[in-house]
């Protein structure tokens, strides 16, 4: 309770901060960043989101939350846009199922990108597999009018769901983000190999472009490479850091 009205609190407060994680291609360029949302608590230290993003989602709370990060996201493309080197540098923002199934979802996805004139292709959202089974004709109606929006749309944590080849290919995707689960143990692990594989090839003949998070290692990586993924996220490119940060690190190149 106690968390609740704390968060509450933030959000009027403007405690939190989004951090930006590099996203790059095989030459090791940055092209894009994933937002991830961080709350500074006045009492000094960062509350990690496993602690206030499921709270946020009972509470109804991630409604207020989810609009700020898009707006906030949009926002900060926009002044990246004066930096060399920023063009078509794309950002991705995490979307929970609540959020998602807001009737006036697509509006409010549409004034912020109106807003800071966001151009087609830039702002990518990151969907679930579970918020996308319920109601599967409204979610594809709703993800068909993101699409003429000019978002792009992912679905994340690939590989943990239900993901059948029959629904996803229903789904007007642009992206596969395999989870980092597989990753993990990849190099030493021939069924997470195996997995990865599929994954790879579903996303071809889906025509989806494919993204492994969570890569550590230049082993991870160069395996991710012959298994056919040419985008890849993780600590070996970089930590979520603050969007100054991650600035220079598009500044200094690979
Ligand atoms: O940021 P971390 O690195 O700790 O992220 C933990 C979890 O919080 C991830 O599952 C991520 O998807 C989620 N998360 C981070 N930022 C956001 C956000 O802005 N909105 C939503 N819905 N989830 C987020
Ligand atoms: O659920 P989602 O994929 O949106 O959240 C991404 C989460 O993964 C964040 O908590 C982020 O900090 C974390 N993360 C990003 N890169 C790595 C990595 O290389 N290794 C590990 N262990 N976690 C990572
Ligand atoms: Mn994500
Ligand atoms: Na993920």
């Amino acid at each position: 309770v106690r968390l609740e009205s704390e968060l509450r609190l933030a959000l009027e407060r403007d405690e939190f901060e989004l951090y930006y994680q590099a996203q790059v291609d095989q030459r090791g360029r940055i092209v894009g960043a994933e937002a991830l949302v961080r709350w500074n608590h006045p009492n000094g230290g960062c509350v990690p989101p496993s602690r206030f993003i499921p709270l946020a989602e009972e509470t109804g709370l991630i409604l207020a939350l989810g609009g700020w990060v898009l707006e906030r996201a949009c926002a900060q493309w926009k002044e990246w846009q004066r930096l060399p080197g920023t063009r078509g540098l794309t950002v991705a923002v995490n979307v929970s199922a609540r959020q998602f199934h807001q009737p006036d979802f697509c509006e409010r996805v549409a004034a912020a990108v109106a807003r800071h004139g966001v151009a087609p292709g830039v702002l990518k959202l990151e969907l679930t597999e579970g918020m996308l089974l319920e109601s599967m004709e409204r979610t594809i109606a709703t993800m068909h009018r993101l699409k003429r929006i000019g978002v792009r749309l992912s679905l994340d944590d690939f590989g943990t769901g239900y993901s059948s080849l029959q629904y996803l290919k229903r789904l007007p995707l642009d992206q596969l983000k395999i989870d980092q689960s597989f990753v993990r143990d990849l190099v030493g692990d021939g069924n997470d190999q195996a997995i990865v594989l599929t994954i790879i090839a579903m996303a071809r003949s889906l025509k989806l472009e494919v993204i492994a998070e969570g890569v550590e290692t230049e082993a991870q990586r160069a395996l991710l490479a012959k298994l056919g993924c040419r985008r890849y996220q993780g600590y070996l490119f970089g930590r979520p850091v603050p969007a100054s940060e991650l600035m220079r690190a598009v500044a200094d190149g690979p």
